[in-house]
């Protein structure tokens, strides 16, 4: 599939995480969604092979399997098969959005043994068919010797060599280990992946990441090497920007930061954003919540309705970072729910395999991207990248007011009562839909007058 030449790069663009999606439904939604809305990535689940729990009685099998590689295979995982996630590569290129796969390089399964998804037999330092075809696997020698679980999180060297929540630690710094991950990534880049978002790049030394990433080849059709950005949580012994050198980090600060002034409500001073954890905006990857924050440390998640969709169209309109926005699925038991299942499948237990998400009929898919307040905000990203931000008015520290150069105006207001907002901009005079929520806006004289919804936004644009 040859990606149209005029798509936006990257970092000028909206990702959004379909979290737990089948392959079959990121398909359908580039075709009748993301695609059409101008949105540039999904970043998908891990697509390897993984572990198989079946948690409690009932046929819940957690979202978290994922995060434990039984080897590297693609076939027959709760999303799809193989085949299936070619498709959605190559229908998600033809519409102009690119595929980011969360790559996990840190480490394979906890302690046990079992089956993996695609039928591998495994136990937690054996995990002997990397590929399938029975030429590599990881043995004992594979992982690095601490053998234990990480508990002093101020020590560099435990933090890097020994067990993440006690999953087998991949000794990276190995070169057999090294061409197997890399084996692993140019064989997806191989299908046209265009991108990735790695796991726990912090347990990852320095130079091992260096030494697998600069090893990736050029992404066929998009061109040029692949889009990736690092999940690392910052702190002071090991900082975010030990890791700029090999693409962009995801930003935690500044997650805390949105999250808690929205939620909190004191937005105005957001329009000034510093470089949270040391990083520039070319650098951060940004976001209200993810698929870990949303579950553990909650600041503002779906649950919390219009004011975390207000953040969200917040996040698309400010240019600091790259933004990814959050789309999984309702969750009301414990954090280990697994996502809506398709029931009883010929050959599959109960509980398996995963429904296919469809937002016009959700049942329990939260659809977050398609929220009234979100939908539009790829568009208003697209037609406002590179220009800077200029506040215009605010009210108080809960409503504010910026210009995107000459291509964008947005409104914020993070009260419970409407705001008359009455405002300069240097948006041309004209008509503009509201890419925030319904209606149009008109702009006359240099000056916008609109009423803003309680815990709603206006964003007009050019180029709709
Ligand atoms: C991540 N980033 O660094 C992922 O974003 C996060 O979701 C992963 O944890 C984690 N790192 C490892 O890739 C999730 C989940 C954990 C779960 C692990 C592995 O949050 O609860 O741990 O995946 O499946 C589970 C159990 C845990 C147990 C572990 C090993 O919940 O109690 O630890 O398996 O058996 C003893
Ligand atoms: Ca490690």
């Amino acid at each position: 599939a040859q990606p149209p030449q005029t798509q936006q790069a990257p970092e000028d663009g909206t990702i959004v995480h379909l979290f737990q999606w089948t392959w079959d439904a990121v398909a359908q939604e580039c075709t009748d969604f993301l695609g059409p809305e101008g949105f540039t990535g999904v970043q998908v689940s891990p697509p390897q092979e993984h572990v198989v729990v079946e948690y409690d009685e009932g046929g819940n099998y957690p979202w978290w399997q994922d995060y434990q590689p039984v080897s590297y295979q693609l076939d027959n995982t709760r999303r799809g098969t193989a085949d299936d996630f070619q498709d959605m590569v190559d229908t998600c290129a033809d519409n102009g959005v690119r595929i980011y796969v969360d790559a996990v390089v840190n480490h394979m399964t906890g302690p046990d043994s079992g089956t993996g998804s695609n039928g591998t037999e495994w136990s937690k330092y054996e995990h002997p068919d990397l590929f399938g075809d029975g030429e590599y696997g990881y043995g004992q020698n594979d992982f690095e010797p601490c053998f234990e679980e990480i508990t002093d999180w101020d020590d560099r060297g435990q933090v890097q060599d020994c067990e993440l929540l006690g999953l087998a630690d991949l000794d990276t710094g190995a070169d057999y280990v090294q061409e197997r991950l890399v084996q692993y990534l140019n064989g997806l880049i191989g299908m046209g992946v265009a991108g990735f978002r790695v796991d726990a790049t912090k347990h990852v030394q320095v130079e091992h990441v260096d030494a697998i990433f600069s090893q990736l080849d050029d992404v066929p059709g998009w061109g040029g090497q692949p889009h990736v950005y690092h999940e690392v949580i910052g702190d002071d012994t090991i900082p975010y920007t030990d890791y700029t050198d090999h693409g962009q980090i995801t930003n935690f600060d500044h997650h805390r930061d949105l999250s808690h002034s929205f939620a909190d409500g004191d937005i105005a001073d957001l329009t000034e954003m510093p470089d949270h954890g040391g990083l520039t905006s070319d650098e951060a990857v940004v976001f209200v919540d993810n698929h870990d924050s949303q579950r553990y440390e909650p600041i503002l998640t779906y649950a919390d309705g219009d004011r975390y969709y207000l953040a969200t169209a917040f996040l698309l309109a400010h240019p600091y970072g790259t933004p990814v926005v959050m789309s999984g699925y309702d969750f009301e038991g414990n954090d280990a729910e697994g996502p809506p299942s398709t029931g009883e499948e010929e050959g599959n237990p109960a509980g398996w395999l995963t429904e296919d998400a469809d937002c016009d009929n959700p049942s329990g898919w939260t659809c977050d991207h398609r929220d009234e307040a979100v939908a539009g905000m790829a568009g208003f990203r697209t037609a406002t990248a590179g220009n800077g931000l200029e506040e215009r008015t605010r009210d108080g520290e809960s409503r504010v007011a910026f210009d995107r150069g000459e291509d964008g105006f947005a409104a914020f207001n993070a009260t419970d009562s409407e705001w008359e907002l009455d405002s300069e901009t240097s948006l041309p005079d004209g008509e503009y839909p509201n890419a925030a929520g319904p209606g149009t806006v008109a702009v006359s004289g240099g000056q916008v007058q609109a009423t803003v919804p309680a815990d709603g936004a206006v964003a007009l644009h050019t180029g709709g």
